[in-house]
């Protein structure tokens, strides 16, 4: 049986003993070299691929968490706004946990595969005609006025979750690495990560603080914009947000670790998403690989030496976004069942 995350860093996490734990065997994710992309750019790359969670992304590990904290109270149901990820695992850690689940979304901007997993799980999937910031501001009001629990990630539990894939990099690599490059949408992920660094570095079981790189797509990127951003658009619907809930504390958080916020393109969002499927044979989905782009822009802009060490955020799984994949990719042949045709087409 696999340990869960919260036992396996249980001193560093806000539970005791009265504590019901809510797992399904999250954390503990591979930290995956990236040979080709390692040489091009002349750096130490590392993928911490979040996909290989039991709902396909990070946000598992904030929601044993949050869970586990919601049965404590006796909460009976929960609710997020999401684009997608986040019903996703709240779907699959409420049934854990024998509650109810609620799910506001953007209608038609979350992957298919991440609807597919909160209907699945049995949530009350409500889709709005609005944007992933106006289903955050509906949630709010209605957990002022509800008993039902709120698990986005303005919860603090679930940045106390977040925060191990932070210990797990270190644990891996025996220290932390030089820098950290991880896309960025409510901004909980990287606050998170600041928080983990931080307390591994404090309690001098690290030496150093990353240097932490956040990156937003183009069309949605309001902390580089230096406002919020309307309607924001991209291809990366998991990070299409406007209004970041932890904006500042996640723009201080890379500022003072002598990091920065920057804004990747979709068409390199793209690129990135095909090269680290087509050439490493890690499979994320489009809003991961904005860390990609953006490790290859920071070494570009010279904001990462030679020879560094530096961790990419893979916060998603490829599979949770087919459509994308099936469009960006070469078409496939179809032929009849007969061998000629198969073996010319091998062959030629
Ligand atoms: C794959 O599911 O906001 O900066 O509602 O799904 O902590 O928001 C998802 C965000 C990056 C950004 N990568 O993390 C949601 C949601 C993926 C994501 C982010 C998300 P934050």
């Amino acid at each position: 049986m696999s340990t869960s995350l919260i036992e396996r860093y249980r001193a560093h996490l806000p539970v005791t003993d009265a504590t019901p734990i809510v797992s399904i065997g999250e954390g503990g994710t591979p930290l995956v070299e990236l040979p080709k992309l390692s040489e091009r750019l002349g750096l130490e790359i590392y993928a911490k691929f979040e996909g290989m969670n039991p709902t396909g992304s990070f946000k598992d590990r904030g929601m044993t968490l949050a869970l586990s904290k919601a049965a404590e109270d006796g909460a009976e149901a929960v609710i997020c706004a999401s684009t997608g990820n986040t019903s996703a695992s709240a779907a699959a850690y409420a049934t854990r946990a024998g509650m109810r689940c609620v799910v506001l979304i953007p209608d038609g901007k979350i992957a298919l595969g991440k609807l597919a997993q909160a209907l699945a799980h049995g949530a009350r999937v409500i889709a709005i005609d609005g944007s992933f910031d106006d289903a955050l501001r509906i949630v709010r009001e209605l957990v002022d006025r509800t008993p039902i629990a709120l698990v986005n990630s303005l919860n603090p539990f679930r940045l106390e979750g977040q925060k191990t894939g932070a210990f797990e990099v270190c644990d891996v690599l025996g220290d932390a690495p030089d820098a950290l490059c991880i896309p960025v949408g409510n901004a909980g992920n990287v606050s998170a990560y600041f928080m983990g660094f931080s307390e591994y570095l404090e309690a001098g079981t690290s030496s150093r603080m990353p240097r932490l790189y956040g990156f937003q797509a183009a069309g949605s990127a309001p902390l580089v914009d230096g406002h919020t951003i309307e309607k924001p658009e991209t291809i990366a619907t998991a990070i299409r947000i406007g209004n970041p809930a932890r904006g500042q504390q996640a723009l201080d958080a890379m500022n003072s670790t002598g990091g920065r916020v920057a804004a990747v393109t979709d068409e390199d969002i793209l690129a990135a998403y095909a090269l680290v499927a087509s050439t490493e044979g890690v499979f994320c989905e489009p809003s991961s690989a904005a860390s990609i782009a953006g490790v290859i822009a920071a070494r570009e802009r010279g904001d990462l030496k030679e020879g560094e060490r530096v961790v990419c955020v893979l916060t998603g799984h490829g599979l949770k976004d087919p459509d994308t994949a099936i469009a960006e990719s070469p078409d496939m042949l179809h032929l009849p069942a007969e061998y000629g045709p198969i073996e010319k087409a091998i062959i030629a």
